[in-house]
């Protein structure tokens, strides 16, 4: 079959950084019905995001949330209004304004794509990850050589050490992971990578990770009391400023 971009169908991926929180969003299409989905995005970026499906004649179809996000407000509430996409969360997320939720095994579909949903608590909850082709969105349950933090949102370590080793890391090794930050400057990872070397989770017994969780004490997210209660209505902030301009 023809793609729209050359004799090969291809898939359509890009992925987006917020500098202010250093989340980064992923946007992925079918390039031969033109379907697309955002994975984690940030209200402020909803413009950038507009104008690059517009460039690629794209139409989103599902916004996405991998969790509910305590250091930024989600774009879900724009792009949802401009685009007329439907948002997904999943099940556990205790979020009751989303079109849809989702739960172990469910598939989210866009075009001929297929999105699988697993879940991961830990960092939350209501945490998931998205498999699609040969790659794993982890949000904040897995990272680039860490992990999400488990000391707040009903947070649990020992949760988060089983969704890591038994969900994730059951994956084939060149499976390739795009977490929900990277405070480095890292972009993608691999399942090889992060099980040989995550300095969190490498030759540790699961005690040993619930214990180094406990003993990380990091500052409060800068902007978690204007993201939650933001992002527990799908990002709605009275009726003002969803587009982030
Ligand atoms: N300094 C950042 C901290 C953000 C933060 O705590 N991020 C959470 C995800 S919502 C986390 O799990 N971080 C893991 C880590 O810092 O190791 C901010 O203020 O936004
Ligand atoms: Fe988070």
């Amino acid at each position: 079959m023809l793609s729209r971009f050359g004799a090969t169908p291809m898939i359509l991926f890009r992925q987006f950084f917020d500098p202010s929180s250093c989340t980064l969003s992923y946007l992925l299409a079918d390039p031969l019905t033109g379907d697309a989905v955002i994975i984690d995005s940030v209200k402020e970026h909803v413009g950038a995001y507009i104008s690059f499906l517009q460039e690629q004649e794209l139409q989103l179809v599902w916004v996405m949330e991998t969790h509910v996000h305590a250091d930024h407000i989600t774009g879900s509430a724009g792009l949802r209004e401009v685009t007329g996409a439907r948002s997904i969360i999943s099940a556990g997320g205790g979020v009751g304004c989303a079109d849809r939720t989702v739960s172990d095994g469910d598939t989210i579909v866009f075009g001929n794509e297929v999105i699988r949903v697993i879940p991961t608590p830990g960092h939350t909850p209501g945490c998931v990850t998205y498999h699609w082709r040969d790659r794993l969105f982890t949000g904040d349950a897995l990272m680039i050589g860490g992990c999400g933090r488990t000391d707040f949102q009903g947070g649990d370590a020992g949760q988060l050490y089983d969704s890591i080793t038994e969900r994730l890391f059951t994956f084939p090794d060149e499976t390739l992971v795009y977490p929900g930050h990277d405070y480095r400057g890292a972009r993608v990872s691999s399942v090889a990578q992060e099980k040989g070397s995550n300095p969190r989770l490498a030759g540790r017994t699961r005690q040993e990770f619930i214990d180094l969780m406990a003993s990380l004490g990091l500052p409060r997210p800068r902007m978690m009391d204007e993201a939650l209660p933001a992002n527990l209505r799908c990002g709605r902030i009275g009726e003002q400023d969803i587009h982030g301009t």
